[in-house]
């Protein structure tokens, strides 16, 4: 039988679905890697998706904090563009659910052109400058994003504290490591890596659907790509 997943991540694995948000096929990766499966995080793009989303996120980060009473962070940092509104709806997200808790916690985004006039400077919102950040992003693959996240915060002083995408795929960071990419982030800087859902979640849930040609399809790229820890 497969898990019973908690009821945001089966909300959010329906949205997802009902939105296109995830679609199955062939797609090639930033990574070259081609895929049966995509997440275009881009198509979240109705008050109602959005508001999934950002809740999922929001849920994925409290049961975090209440596993580990000491995580505690001041920003929510969303790397442009698509980092933008998922730090923003989040943020709002995380004061409905615990306003005491959250209510203080910030975000902010890197600018990718350099602006030159006005207030300058790269980032909007909240300065990362001695503030514990958290990196809320859409997927990981081989994690060339989120190392250029990783990058902005070092250069703004900030301190970064864990990360939260929304699907992890679990892919092995390169042919010769067998490791996942989460679990390398993990090791070397030393944070939480969380995810709302990952590839297991998402072969669970064609199971239960009984599209047993994308599950298998699924598993194979799984076989290929799989990180082994
Ligand atoms: P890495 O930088 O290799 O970790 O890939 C993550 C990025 O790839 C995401 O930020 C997306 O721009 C893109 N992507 C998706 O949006 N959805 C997917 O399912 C897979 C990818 C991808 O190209 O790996």
């Amino acid at each position: 039988n497969p898990p019973v997943l908690p009821t945001y991540k089966s909300a959010f694995l329906q949205s997802c679905l009902s939105g296109s948000v995830l679609s199955f096929g062939t797609y090639k990766l930033k990574s070259g890697r081609l895929s049966p499966y995509f997440f275009n995080a881009g198509l979240f793009h109705t008050g109602r998706l959005l508001r999934s989303v950002s809740l999922a996120y929001a849920h994925t980060l409290l049961a975090h904090v209440a596993q580990n009473p000491t995580f505690q962070f001041d920003i929510l940092f969303g790397p442009a563009y698509k980092g933008i509104l998922l730090a923003g709806s989040t943020a709002e997200k995380l004061v409905e659910l615990d306003e005491e808790r959250f209510g203080e916690v910030s975000y902010s985004y890197n600018r990718k052109e350099l602006k030159d006039h006005g207030e300058g400077g790269v980032i909007v919102g909240a300065p990362l400058r001695n503030k514990n950040v958290v990196i809320i992003d859409d997927v990981v693959t081989a994690g060339t994003a989120m190392r250029e996240a990783i990058e902005i915060i070092r250069a703004q002083g900030g301190t970064l504290v864990g990360v939260i995408v929304a699907l992890d795929r679990k892919e092995r960071m390169s042919d010769e490591s067998g490791g996942s990419t989460i679990g390398d982030v993990r090791r070397e800087f030393n944070v939480p890596v969380l995810s709302i859902i990952d590839l297991d979640d998402l072969i669970g849930v064609l199971r239960g659907l009984g599209d047993e040609a994308d599950m298998e399809r699924l598993r194979e790229y799984k076989r290929m790509y799989g990180a082994s820890d």
